[in-house]
This record gives C-alpha cells, sequence and structure tokens, in this order.
C-alpha cells in the first residue's frame, strides 16, 4: 500500500517529506528507490521517466504533480489506470497573477522602460486604457477561466477560446476550430493557458500571430503581445521571432518553452522585448500536492468519485 514519488526533478525528497508530514510515514518511496515494486499502489508523478509506472504492478492510481499531464501522456507504456491532474486554489492564484502580471507589463510598455532606464533616457510613452486591450485567452478551463475574472475585474475586454463554448460574464466565447480566426482578430494580447495535446502542438504559429488584431487596436499598443504559460510545445519560437522582426508581434511573455531549460543559444534570452522566465508561473507546493494526494487516496479506498480525472481520449 505504498506511494511512489516518481520525477525526473530534484523536487522529489520534498514532495515525500510533504507526504510523510501527513502520517504516511513508512509508505512512501522515492524514485529510483522504490523498493519491492509489487508494494506500490499509488504514484505521484512529474516528468517520471517513461516506462516506469508499467513496471508497477499493482499501482492503482497516478496523481499528476502538474494540472498539465502531458508529461504523463507521453509515455507509450502508461498503464490503464485512472489518472488525476492537480487542481489547486493557490496554483490557480499564482497562474492568474503571472497573467494579470504580464498583460500589464506590456500594455504599460514596460520592456520599452527598462530600456530607456538602461541608457537614462526620460521619455513618456503613450499606453492604452486597460478598456481599450482586448484580451483572448486560449483555454478556459481551470486557470483560464480565473485569468478571466482577474482580467475583467482590472478593466481589460476579456474574450476566451475553448474546445466548447462557455458563458462566462462578460467574457465573449469562441469555440473549436471553425471560430478560431474570429477570436484572434478580435484579440491583442493573446494568452495561451492550453493543456499540450496532439490538437494543440504547434498551433501558436506564424499564422495565428499574424491573424491578431492589427486594425482598430488602441494606436497606443505599438502591436499583438503573445503570453504563454500554458506549454511550449503549443508555439513555434522561430515564428515568435520571426513575426517580432517583422514587427508583426509587438511583445512576448514566454513561461515555457519547446525545449526547457532553454538552450543558451536561443535569442528569446536577449530579445529586448521578450520576458523569459523558467517555467513557474504557477508552481506547485510540496504541501499542497501532498493534501491532494493523501484525499484522493483516501477517495479511491472509500469507494468515493475522484477529483479532475483526466479523459485520455482527449488528452487533459
Ligand atoms: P483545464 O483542463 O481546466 O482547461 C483546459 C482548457 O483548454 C479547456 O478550456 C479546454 O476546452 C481547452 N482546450 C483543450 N484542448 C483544446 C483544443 N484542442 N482547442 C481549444 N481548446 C482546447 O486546464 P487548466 O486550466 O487547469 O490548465 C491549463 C494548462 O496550463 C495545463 O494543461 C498546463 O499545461 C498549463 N499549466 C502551466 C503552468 C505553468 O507553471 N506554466 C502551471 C499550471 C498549468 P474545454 O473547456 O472546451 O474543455
Ligand atoms: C503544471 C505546471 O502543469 O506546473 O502544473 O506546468
Amino acid at each position: 500500500m505504498a506511494l511512489l514519488v516518481l520525477t525526473t526533478t530534484e523536487r522529489g525528497a520534498e514532495f515525500a517529506g510533504a507526504v510523510r508530514a501527513l502520517g504516511m510515514e513508512g509508505k512512501v518511496r522515492v524514485w529510483p528507490d522504490a523498493g519491492a515494486l509489487a508494494d506500490i499502489r499509488y504514484a505521484l508523478a512529474w516528468r517520471p521517466p517513461p516506462g516506469v509506472l508499467a513496471r508497477l504492478p499493482n499501482l492503482r492510481l497516478v496523481i499528476s504533480v502538474g494540472a498539465g499531464v502531458d508529461h504523463l501522456l507521453a509515455d507509450p507504456d502508461l498503464p490503464d489506470v485512472p489518472i488525476v491532474r492537480f487542481v489547486d486554489r493557490d496554483l490557480t492564484q499564482r497562474m492568474t497573477a503571472y497573467v494579470t502580471l504580464h498583460v500589464l507589463l506590456h500594455t504599460r510598455r514596460m520592456c520599452e522602460f527598462a530600456e530607456q532606464q538602461r541608457k537614462t533616457c526620460w521619455r513618456v510613452l503613450p499606453e492604452p486604457l486597460a478598456r481599450e486591450v482586448r484580451v483572448g485567452l486560449m483555454g478556459l478551463g481551470v486557470m483560464g477561466q480565473a485569468a478571466a475574472r482577474a482580467l475583467r475585474a482590472s478593466g481589460f475586454a476579456v474574450r476566451g477560446w475553448a474546445r466548447s463554448a462557455h458563458r462566462i460574464e462578460d467574457v465573449r466565447s469562441y469555440a473549436g476550430p471553425s471560430e478560431l480566426d474570429a477570436f484572434l482578430t478580435e484579440t491583442d494580447v493573446l494568452v495561451a493557458l492550453l493543456p499540450l495535446t496532439p490538437e494543440t502542438a504547434g498551433l501558436i504559429d506564424r499564422r495565428v500571430l499574424r491573424t491578431l488584431s492589427r486594425a482598430g487596436r488602441s494606436d497606443r499598443l505599438p502591436g499583438p503581445v503573445f503570453i504563454n504559460a500554458g506549454r511550449g510545445g503549443l508555439h513555434v519560437e522561430a515564428d515568435i521571432l520571426d513575426a517580432l522582426e517583422a514587427g508583426e508581434l509587438y511583445a512576448a511573455s514566454l513561461d515555457v518553452f519547446e525545449t526547457e531549460p532553454l538552450p543558451a543559444t536561443s535569442p528569446l534570452w536577449r530579445h529586448p522585448r521578450v520576458i523569459v522566465t523558467p517555467h513557474c508561473a504557477a508552481e506547485t507546493s510540496a504541501r499542497a500536492i501532498a493534501r491532494y494526494a493523501a484525499a484522493q487516496i483516501r477517495a479511491l479506498e472509500s469507494g468515493e468519485p475522484l477529483e479532475n480525472l483526466v479523459d485520455r481520449t482527449r488528452g487533459y
């Protein structure tokens, strides 16, 4: 009846410590010190090495340390057991803060002010009002809906695009591939909060960036902005750079990348209107994921429904 903490990052011991602190002493193991594999009933996983989950004969539940599960579904040998993904108030709040911060940062032209500061240049730049800026959220799930509400509260005009239509107060909703372009042409600041699935991989390319609103935006915002806090596989980095170079994009904030860590050779590191953050828009707290894992295990053991079950056919 043991839980295996299975991660290729350095946080495994921290997660295990937090689970043990909840009273699961002696029942927690950390990969690769898994002990007898037949004892393992639950896995708390983040980017596990492919094939390892398939070696656990009595596995009954996989708990994803993150909200995204692409790191699990990429394993061709993933066993057929339920997967629950992490949904947590603090995680959502961190993401909401990240999105709001970066929308404000670019619409208030902070990259240009930072550049001016380096040159001791004192010059006022025109800035749009929040209500003159249309923020388009790709993804209206837990993260997207919370960000939509926060952006509305900050005065921005908000629209969202998802697989299905959504009703969110004061947010214009678009759904599916047939409404993608209508959504993009209505968007000045594009925020990606989608999961990485076969349908969304590489979706945000030059064509998508070119379709963003260029006419009718406030003349105080020099061009469209792209913010990606979903997954790096959603976008094409070469296209972002080309769009910046061609003036089709004004600025970008990227938390996630095609390859992580972002290689030192990437020009994104040095672009004056790109903000790079190291996949930390919403970091999982060890205490929160431990509590969440314990609750899911209790639910499974007592035959209650699991929360936030992943639908493998949808991929999220
Ligand atoms: P949810 O599963 O709650 O929401 C996913 C949203 O994406 C839904 O609105 C869904 O549409 C939409 N979607 C999925 N596939 C498509 C598609 N093919 N076309 C259009 N829309 C689609 O996820 P969360 O909001 O909890 O998280 C979103 C993502 O954010 C995670 O998958 C993860 O990759 C990323 N993330 C990144 C973090 C970071 O630190 N950078 C931290 C946490 C999450 P519908 O509503 O119709 O189902
Ligand atoms: C997540 C992440 O999916 O941190 O939660 O990327």
